[in-house]
């Protein structure tokens, strides 16, 4: 199908004009080779207009048909932030003593992660992700939304950019399962929680695991 002449519009400049492309992915490399995922967090204010820009970034990634298959919500409000630890932090018990095995635990053991989810509270923004299964209308009619899962992830990367563009610091958390989130966010029935994100500067004494990126020729095979 070929989108009518009306809708069409020539790309921004500096995609066409390739000048200075070395030396921008080079800068952008080093940039995103300093994010880290933190979890001590300091509870010092971020301006919400900081926020709001942060989504919007989020909101320019490519999705299926366009169709943005996604909502952020973000809290602030303390009684919602400690109902939301006290449902993460209940599920990640069940987690930590028996539901998952012995092979998760010992993969975890490096991040020293355990039940207890602090930051949830501490955090001046949490940002949770709502994958749309489908979308509503006015009308109440169903309409398709296309390959949620991977727009809704691509999102997230973009929105995870922008939270370390601004100086911030955010977490991936993955209470499991997570359910309870659309039951006290009160999201309409077509949402389903996809991640927890809190957002924030980082604890002055945080600390990150020492990991290791895996170099180039093992993350990739090329066939020229
Ligand atoms: N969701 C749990 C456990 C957890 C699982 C993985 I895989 C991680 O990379 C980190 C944590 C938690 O947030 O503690």
């Amino acid at each position: 199908m070929k989108a009518s002449e009306e809708s069409v519009m020539p790309l921004a400049n500096h995609v066409v004009n390739g000048g200075g492309m070395n030396e921008r992915v080079s800068e952008y490399l080093d940039f995103m080779k300093t994010r880290r995922s933190v979890r001590e967090f300091s509870s010092r204010p971020v301006p919400l207009e900081v926020i709001e820009n942060i989504i919007r970034i989020a909101g320019t990634a490519p999705s299926g048909a366009n169709k943005q298959p996604w909502t952020f919500c973000v809290i602030s409000n303390p009684e919602l932030k400690k109902k939301i630890r006290e449902s993460a932090e209940a599920e990640e018990f069940i987690s930590y003593n028996g539901r998952m095995g012995e092979e998760w635990l010992k993969d975890l053991e490096p991040f020293g992660t355990n039940h207890v989810k602090e930051f949830i509270e501490v955090c001046p923004y949490i940002i949770v992700v709502f994958r749309k299964a489908y979308d509503i209308d006015q009308n109440g009619v169903k309409h398709n939304n296309y390959y949620v899962n991977e727009s809704v992830g691509i999102a997230v990367g973009f929105l995870l950019s922008a939270i370390h563009q601004a100086g911030l610091v955010s977490l991936t958390h993955t209470p499991s399962p997570m359910n309870f989130l659309h039951e006290l966010l009160e999201r309409p029935e077509n949402e389903r929680p996809y991640l927890l994100i809190p957002v924030g500067f980082p604890a002055d004494d945080a600390r990150v695991p020492n990991l290791l990126r895996k170099p180039l020729d093992e993350v990739s095979a090329f066939y020229h």
